[in-house]
């Protein structure tokens, strides 16, 4: 008799166990699916992971031009500066996308302008790219929220603070060289000024 009640025991323990297996690997599944980017949402991720690695390559040939232009440092300190923040933003995304269940592709890049008529020239572009750049973080977020994906727009609202801040420095510097025009000193000093903005970001 015993006998027969420890044998209903153990299987009754042993199903036991296995519901309860069973349940935690439901609920696992569960928020992995709830947490899961969806296909439309990842793909619009990696094509923004692209953006900021094209970005970063459009600043590093800037950089490496300003760099073969006589006394602009502080502009060529800048422009690899600027370069290496795309890259952190670049990685800070296929983090994201990694950590939610996707894979973060990385894309092949495309050869970026190597040279500019001038200095005006090239900071007009980098305007124009980072508002190339906003209009494509704004699409990522309506697609967010398209989606429903509200982890994904939160996590989005620093790319657009972020864009803001940018836009804004690049049309200062831009009015600035306005300004100056052709005269060499007035350059000098916008080598100058750019320093400062160095400085005020590393101190943000
Ligand atoms: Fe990625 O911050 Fe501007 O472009």
């Amino acid at each position: 008799m015993n006998c027969i009640f420890l044998r209903y025991f153990t299987i009754l323990e042993f199903l036991q166990i296995k519901f309860r297996q069973s349940a935690f690997y439901l609920r696992t599944l569960k928020s992995k699916l709830i947490s899961m980017l969806s296909k439309k949402m990842q793909a619009a991720l990696n094509e923004q992971i692209k953006i900021e690695g094209q970005s970063s390559q459009v600043y590093l040939a800037m950089a490496s031009w300003a760099e073969i232009q006589p006394g602009i440092d502080n502009v060529v300190a800048f422009f690899y500066r600027h370069s290496d923040e795309e890259r952190m933003h670049m990685l800070k995304l296929i983090h994201f996308v990694n950590d939610r269940g996707g894979f973060a592709m990385i894309p092949a890049l495309e050869q970026p302008t190597l040279t500019y008529p001038s200095i005006k020239h090239a900071f007009e572009e980098l305007l124009k790219h980072e508002q190339f750049v906003s209009e494509s973080i704004n699409k990522l977020v309506d697609i967010a929220l398209q989606e429903k994906d509200y982890a994904t727009h939160n996590f989005l609202q620093w790319y657009v603070a972020e864009q803001i801040e940018e836009e804004a420095l690049a049309r200062t510097m831009n009015d600035k060289l306005e300004l100056i025009g052709d005269d060499k000193s007035g350059l000098y000093m916008f080598d100058r000024d750019i320093l400062m903005v160095s400085v005020q970001e590393e101190g943000a």
